[in-house]
C-alpha cells in the first residue's frame, strides 16, 4: 500500500508540509485546486504550481481529491456534454505531472453531512457527528442547524450562499430518480473511459456519505450490492472506487473487510476511517484503534493485505486533538489523529508482513 494525506494547499491549509515529511511512510500527497469551479479545465500552470510545492519535500501528486462534477452532468442536462469535455481536458492536463487515479463523488446536493463538527468524545478531542434525529425530513431546518454549528467556519458544500439556493437546487433534482442518476453516472464514464486509457488515469468514485438516501436525494453507492452493480456497469479496469471504510461502515449492516476481498482489483484508492454508532441511529467519528469503533479496522487491513493491496490509502477524518478546535483546524483534518492513524496502519501492516513472511 501507498501511504498519502490530505492536504488542501498552501495557504488554505493550517498544516505544513514539513510537518507532514515527520509521519512515516507518507509518500504522496492528495490535492486538488480547491477554488476550481466544478466545470472548470484546470490549467498546466496551476497544477505545476503544486507540484513544485510537494517537490521541495519529495511527495508525489498521484492522486487527486477531488476533481468535481458539475450539477448538469449528475442531473443529465444537454449542457452536460461540455462539462463532460472539460473534465476530459483536465485529465489530459493532470498525465503529464504523474497523476493516476482522480477522486470524485456522484452526490447529488449534499456532500458529506454530519450535524456537529466538534462534537465532544468523551476524553477531551472533539470528532464529527450525525445526530439522526437532526437529519429528518425538512432540509431547510437540518441546513440551519448545520449552518449554527459550523462554529463560523466554512466547509465544502455548506457555504451560505449555496444554502441560500438550496430550494432551487432541489428543484433542478426533482425529476432525477435513483434510475436516473444511475444513467447519468454511466453516461458520464462511458464518455470518460477512452481517456482514462489515453491518459493511463484511473476514475475512483467515492462512497456516498451517509450510506442511505437523505431528504429523498437518491444516493447509490451505498453497501455491497450497489458497488458490484457500479463495476459491472461500467465493467473497466479504469472504472474503480475510492473505498472509504467510514462512509460504508455508518451503516451497521455493511460488512466493510467482506465488501473489499470481493472487489480488491477495483479499489484505486482507500480511506481508513472508523465509526462509532449509538443505539437510537446517531454516529460520531472515532479513532483509528478498531476497539475505539465499530468499523472493524483490522479486519479491514487484514483484508487489504490478503488481498495484496498495492494502490494508494490515507487515514480518513481524524478527531480533533491538543488544542485543535473551531478556527485552528480543518474539521476532521488536524495533524495528530490523522497522524496517529497512520501509525495504527503501519503497525497494522507491518505485522501482517511479519506474518506473512514466516508462512
Ligand atoms: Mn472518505
Amino acid at each position: 500500500m501507498k501511504m498519502t494525506w490530505r492536504w488542501y494547499g498552501e495557504g488554505n491549509d493550517q498544516i505544513k508540509l514539513s510537518d507532514v515529511k515527520q509521519i512515516p511512510g507518507v509518500e504522496g500527497i492528495v490535492w486538488a485546486l480547491h477554488d476550481k469551479l466544478p466545470g472548470e479545465v484546470w490549467q498546466p500552470d496551476e497544477i505545476a504550481a503544486v507540484k513544485k510545492q510537494l517537490d521541495q519535500y519529495g511527495f508525489n501528486m498521484d492522486v487527486v481529491e477531488s476533481v468535481n462534477v458539475h450539477d448538469d452532468i449528475k442531473i443529465g442536462l444537454p449542457s452536460r456534454d461540455g462539462y463532460i469535455e472539460a473534465y476530459k481536458q483536465t485529465l489530459r492536463n493532470l498525465a503529464p505531472f504523474g497523476v493516476k487515479v482522480v477522486t470524485y463523488n456522484f452526490m447529488p446536493i449534499f456532500d458529506w453531512t454530519r450535524t456537529d463538527l466538534f462534537h465532544p468524545v468523551g476524553d477531551g478531542s472533539t470528532a464529527l457527528y450525525y445526530e439522526k434525529e437532526k437529519i429528518q425530513q425538512d432540509y431547510k431546518e437540518m441546513a440551519n442547524y448545520i449552518l449554527e454549528n459550523l462554529h463560523g467556519l466554512t466547509f465544502p458544500g455548506w457555504e451560505p450562499e449555496r444554502m441560500a439556493k438550496l430550494d432551487e437546487l432541489f428543484e433542478k433534482y426533482r425529476p432525477v430518480t435513483k434510475e436516473k442518476l444511475w444513467e447519468n453516472l454511466k453516461y458520464f464514464l462511458d464518455a470518460l473511459m477512452p481517456t482514462c486509457h489515453e491518459t493511463g488515469i484511473k476514475m475512483a468514485i467515492h462512497m456516498d456519505d451517509p450510506p442511505w438516501d437523505i431528504f429523498g436525494i437518491p444516493r447509490l453507492l451505498v453497501d455491497k450490492d450497489s458497488i458490484h452493480h457500479f463495476l459491472k456497469m461500467v465493467d473497466d479496469p479504469y472504472n474503480c472506487l475510492c473505498l472509504c471504510s467510514g462512509s460504508l461502515g455508518a451503516n451497521p449492516k455493511n460488512d466493510v473487510p467482506d465488501i473489499i476481498r470481493s472487489c480488491c482489483d477495483r479499489i484505486a484508492f482507500a480511506h481508513i476511517r472508523n465509526v462509532k454508532h449509538f443505539p437510537n441511529g446517531d454516529f460520531s467519528e472515532a479513532s483509528h484503534r478498531d476497539c475505539d469503533g465499530d468499523t472493524g479496522i483490522l479486519e479491514i487491513m487484514r483484508a487489504y493485505h490478503d488481498c495484496g493491496f498495492d494502490g494508494y490509502i490515507r487515514p480518513d477524518h481524524g478527531r480533533h486533538l491538543w488544542g485543535e478546535g473551531p478556527g485552528t483546524v480543518r474539521p476532521g483534518y488536524g495533524l495528530y489523529d490523522r497522524a496517529l492513524g497512520i501509525m495504527y496502519m503501519w503497525g497494522c501492516w507491518d505485522m501482517l508482513e511479519r506474518e506473512a513472511e514466516k508462512r
